[in-house]
């Protein structure tokens, strides 16, 4: 029989599980294998981060290093004075999609222990061959850091790449996501260059004569608070909208679980390749799941 964590009656998760006390086997039987999101309000209670990191800390760290933020440059001091004055009618640029290993790497200490429901994590494991991370780059192993004000958000519709799963915890700020399950993608209009993102530019002000399916997708609105952590399973579509300013850490993983979905969106994303080499890549990746499966323990 396992353990049920304690779970939290609250009308911001609108039915979207909120518990703490999650054990590892709970969390892979409830939420991870059915691919359902859930928030876990300690899963990350042990990180420094929490106690150390926020705007000052970085600023003190980094202020004078240079950042780029959707090809335009800023010093690190003056991108948080951004995000400090910024509000809906005036937002920020929103630091994304910087992995922490590669360009923070002294960050890692705060971010310990590694976060158990998101192990094992198969983006690091050495089998997987070094010729392939160009195509997904940055995401390999990854760790994201976000760093945003009032006002503005993760941008576009999507889900992560490669159904990736994913964890975002909130280590400063209060953080709304929109969240689709994958059945909806049909509503959704993913675009045909790039299936992981949607053709609707803006979900509150959407194009209805160019999409009008979107009416009958359903969103599933989720605070996420600071120290909280939420769990978006591969394949389910979300934006962000931040409340207040935030900085957060987004882990992805790929598993057993969600291992063929990666073969299946990695193969596609290779588009017009040679059907035999196609093939061998389909069949390689197989197999070292297999090889991978031996080498798993599951975790605690
Ligand atoms: O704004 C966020 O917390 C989500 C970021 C995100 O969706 C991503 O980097 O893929
Ligand atoms: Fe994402």
């Amino acid at each position: 029989m396992t353990n049920k964590p304690a779970f939290f009656n609250n009308e911001e998760t609108s039915g979207v599980d909120r518990v703490t006390n999650l054990t590892y086997e709970y969390f892979v039987n409830q939420y991870l294998k059915p691919c359902k999101p859930v928030v876990i309000k300690d899963a990350t209670k042990n990180w420094i981060a929490h106690e150390v990191w926020d705007f000052t800390f970085f600023i003190k760290k980094y202020g004078n290093c240079q950042l780029q933020i959707d090809g335009k440059f800023y010093k690190f001091h003056d991108f948080i004075d951004l995000v400090m004055n910024a509000n809906n009618n005036n937002p920020a640029p929103y630091l994304r999609e910087m992995n922490i290993p590669i360009n923070f790497p002294n960050l890692m200490f705060y971010l310990q222990p590694e976060l158990q429901y998101t192990l094992p994590n198969r983006l690091t494991s050495k089998l997987l061959p070094k010729s392939f991370e160009k195509n997904w780059g940055m995401r390999k192993g990854m760790m994201e850091l976000l760093i945003g004000g009032r006002g503005s958000g993760f941008p576009f519709l999507h889900y992560d790449l490669f159904k990736s799963h994913g964890f975002v915890t909130q280590i400063r700020g209060y953080k709304e996501f929109i969240l689709y399950s994958p059945v909806e993608s049909e509503y959704l209009y993913p675009m045909a260059s790039k299936r992981d993102v949607s053709s609707i530019k803006s979900i509150e002000s959407p194009d209805l004569d160019k999409f009008p399916l979107f009416t009958k997708a359903k969103p599933i609105k989720v605070l996420v608070r600071e120290k909280e952590s939420i769990f978006i399973p591969s394949g389910w579509w979300y934006i962000t909208k931040i409340l207040s300013p935030s900085i957060a850490v987004l882990i992805n993983f790929i598993n057993p679980d969600n291992w063929s979905n990666f073969i299946e969106e990695y193969c596609l994303s290779l588009g017009n390749f040679n059907i035999i080499k196609l093939k061998l890549r389909k069949t390689y990746l197989t197999a070292i799941g297999l090889l991978m499966s031996c080498q798993e323990h599951v975790k605690p």
